[in-house]
């Protein structure tokens, strides 16, 4: 099914970018002013429940509860007896989303265009692939693969799993798999059901049940409409989506200047590039000893991170990260000229290299379903 591929050293289109068949994700290329981002706008929202089923509603919604200032938290009680994990075999695509979109297309669909099927977005997609086009630029181990396909006027953007990380899944040591555990364990101890109840650590912790927030921004003259999952929300009523947010984490006791700096330089740039994104301004950070044992927590908000950085030598930049993604989603743009759900434009990256792409008609990569098509057009 490969009918096109250009070589990433083409040299007769490399010089001019506006032309090129490649991206290059050297970062110097993208240190200029931060591109124009609007703050991003909640226009929905959708539950996925215990049995990982659909819901158009706030459900799952979730409610912050401070920790105690010396907190206690075992992150591994559970794990063998009140753990059900989520099938990581189903691949899901856009599926959420889409349906999301269907049961809102009434209030959805422009009114601007003469095309009463048109979506006002030029991209859908995951907040999780976005922040994954955010960090490219710094990251040197895991590459991507983004399928693309325009429908109706609106590119719609799933990712594929590379053959390393289904190789990595499928061998990950039995430490690796106790440990995404403790990630949700946290959550447990910090959230509530209710806006006026507390924890229940002693429950079962079920990994298919989310909330996921729908946002719509535009980054320079891309309009964006994206979903992500939501960890919990303050319990000020005040507070309106997405401000009202909390982004939950957990990473190892930070105890040497070199670990504070590595947690500097690579573990908050995923924080940031996460919570930035759908204009959630506060993440709480559980910091766990080897034992998988909260000792300490602590807030950062995502509007001081790059204050925090700046003392880090050779360390990451936000506008280095948002114009490489705004250029990606240019090069999309300008690569994709075909209006066709069936046919997939691949876009590919390995660290150390340029983004290349190739074209896919009627493959297993296309991943609009056929209800999404249908329900769209009537
Ligand atoms: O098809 C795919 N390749 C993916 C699908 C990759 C990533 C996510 N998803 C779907 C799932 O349906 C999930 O419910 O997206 C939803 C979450 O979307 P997102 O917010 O865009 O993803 P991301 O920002 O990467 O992750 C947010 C949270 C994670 O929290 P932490 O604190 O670890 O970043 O969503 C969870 C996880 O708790 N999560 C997932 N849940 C289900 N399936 C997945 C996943 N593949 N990845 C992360
Ligand atoms: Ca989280």
């Amino acid at each position: 099914h490969l009918t096109h591929r250009r070589d990433q050293f083409d040299v007769k289109t490399e010089q001019n970018p506006l032309r090129s068949q490649t991206l290059s994700t050297r970062k110097d290329l993208y240190e200029r002013d931060f591109p124009l981002y609007r703050q991003p706008v909640e226009v929905g929202s959708f539950s996925l429940d215990a049995q990982r089923r659909f819901f158009n509603d706030r459900r799952q919604m979730r409610y912050y509860v401070e920790p105690d200032k010396n907190p206690n938290f075992d992150l591994k009680d559970g794990y063998r007896d009140r753990y059900i994990r989520r099938d990581e075999n189903v691949k899901e695509k856009l599926d959420h989303i889409l349906r999301w979109i269907l049961a809102n297309k009434g209030t959805l669909k422009s009114k601007e265009t003469t095309d009463s099927r048109a979506l006002d977005y030029d991209f859908v997609t995951w907040r999780g692939h976005l922040t994954k086009l955010l960090t490219t630029p710094y990251e040197t181990r895991e590459g991507w693969q983004l399928a693309a396909t325009k429908f109706n006027g609106t590119i719609y953007i799933s990712e594929v799993e590379t053959e390393a990380a289904r190789v990595e899944r499928e061998n990950r040591p039995e430490r690796n798999k106790e440990m995404m555990y403790w990630g949700y364990k946290f959550e447990q101890y910090t959230c509530a059901d209710n806006v006026d109840s507390l924890p229940d650590p002693s429950g079962v912790v079920n990994t298919n049940e989310a909330f996921c927030t729908v946002v719509q921004t535009r980054l320079a003259d891309h309009k964006l409409l994206f979903s992500g999952e939501v960890d919990c929300r303050d319990k000020d009523p005040s507070a309106r989506p997405p401000a009202c947010y909390v982004e939950l984490k957990t990473s190892p006791e930070i105890c040497t200047p070199k670990q504070r700096s590595n947690f500097h330089r690579f573990k908050l740039l995923k924080w940031w590039a996460q919570s930035f994104l759908p204009g959630v301004p506060r993440i709480v950070a559980g910091f766990k000893d080897h034992d998988g044992v909260v000792v300490s927590t602590e807030t950062f908000l995502v509007s001081k991170v790059s204050q925090l950085i700046k003392n880090e030598f050779n360390c990451w930049k936000p506008t280095v990260c948002m114009n490489f993604c705004s250029d990606f989603l240019s090069f999309v743009k300008r690569i994709i000229t075909e209006n066709d759900h069936s046919l997939v434009y691949l876009f590919s990256w390995e660290p150390y290299r340029d983004v290349t792409y190739s074209l896919h008609r009627d493959s297993h990569y296309s991943f609009l379903p056929r209800w999404f098509i249908e329900g769209m057009s009537g």
